[in-house]
């Protein structure tokens, strides 16, 4: 196994650093969003999304990679506004915890939500995303805290039934391209903004971070499906799948709002 391998998912992720050293660096993700210290910035416009209304004979690749469930986006998905920048889909997955606690990657104020979303974009003033994440700005994730909320949200479950499909790790499968959009907060004009890293390695610190403050509700049902379904690295279940929080090391963290 690669640097997942163990009894659980994170279990030796503080060996990470030993076989990919930027895993050691002073821009890591995800980290704690101290919102008392946080600094107001006019520049950051809301963030402005274009072309997530998939046609439905679009087939997505849906997979398992053993560490979380990835969803291919097409590239002409795109952030238009909110970054000096264009940038470019590539992919969306997600983080959970499991039944007994909470699983998203980055906290607030110490606070740890039940998931989270991150859809994943490339600078295209790189060749691809694999030439991207080497590059400093070369890529940009948003983040979604996911909550229990009292009713299932329609737009998780074009995702959420194909789960049985790819209960095991490295199982693909597709899906019909559906409103990406709506997995998404329904405002996007209040986030956060830091410089950060790959959460898993290599653990690149070339990501520019959104992290939106309005969360997604899912019904119990639909979180619970997403912590009990999936199958990781040795058949157990797919759980906790994210990476503690990391020093700032003196990072300023920007509030747009
Ligand atoms: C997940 O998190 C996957 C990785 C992703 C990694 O393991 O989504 O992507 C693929 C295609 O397997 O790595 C390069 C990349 O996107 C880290 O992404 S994250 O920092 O947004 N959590
Ligand atoms: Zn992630």
């Amino acid at each position: 196994g690669g640097p997942h391998a163990g009894t659980s998912p994170h279990a030796d992720v503080a060996q990470w650093a030993s076989m990919f050293p930027d895993c050691g660096g002073q821009m890591q993700s995800p980290i704690n969003i101290d919102t008392s210290s946080t600094s107001v910035s006019l520049e950051l416009q809301p963030v402005e999304l274009a072309g997530y209304r998939l046609d439905p004979r679009e087939q997505l690749r849906l997979e398992n990679n053993g560490h979380t469930v990835v969803l291919e986006l097409p590239s002409s998905l795109t952030i238009a506004s909110g970054y000096p920048q264009e940038y470019r889909a590539s992919q969306l997955h997600l983080h959970w915890g499991s039944p007994e606690g909470p699983g998203s990657e980055h906290t607030v104020d110490g606070r740890r939500y039940d998931g989270e979303l991150h859809v994943v974009y490339y600078n295209p003033s790189y060749q691809s995303i694999k030439e991207a994440m080497r590059q400093p700005g070369g890529l940009a994730v948003l983040a979604a805290f996911l909550q229990v909320g009292p009713e299932d949200n329609e737009h998780y479950q074009p995702l959420l039934e194909q789960l049985p499909e790819v209960q095991e790790k490295g199982k693909k499968t597709t899906v019909d391209g559906f409103d990406i959009k709506g997995l998404l907060p329904t405002s996007l004009s209040r986030y956060y903004r830091y410089s950060g890293s790959l959460t898993t390695p290599p653990c690149y610190q070339t990501v520019n971070w959104t992290v939106f403050n309005q969360t997604v509700l899912l019904s119990q049902k639909q979180i619970s499906l997403l912590e009990t379904t999936l199958q990781g690295d040795h058949e157990e279940l797919l759980q906790n799948n994210f990476r503690p929080t990391q020093s700032l090391h003196g990072r300023k963290v920007l509030a747009s709002f």
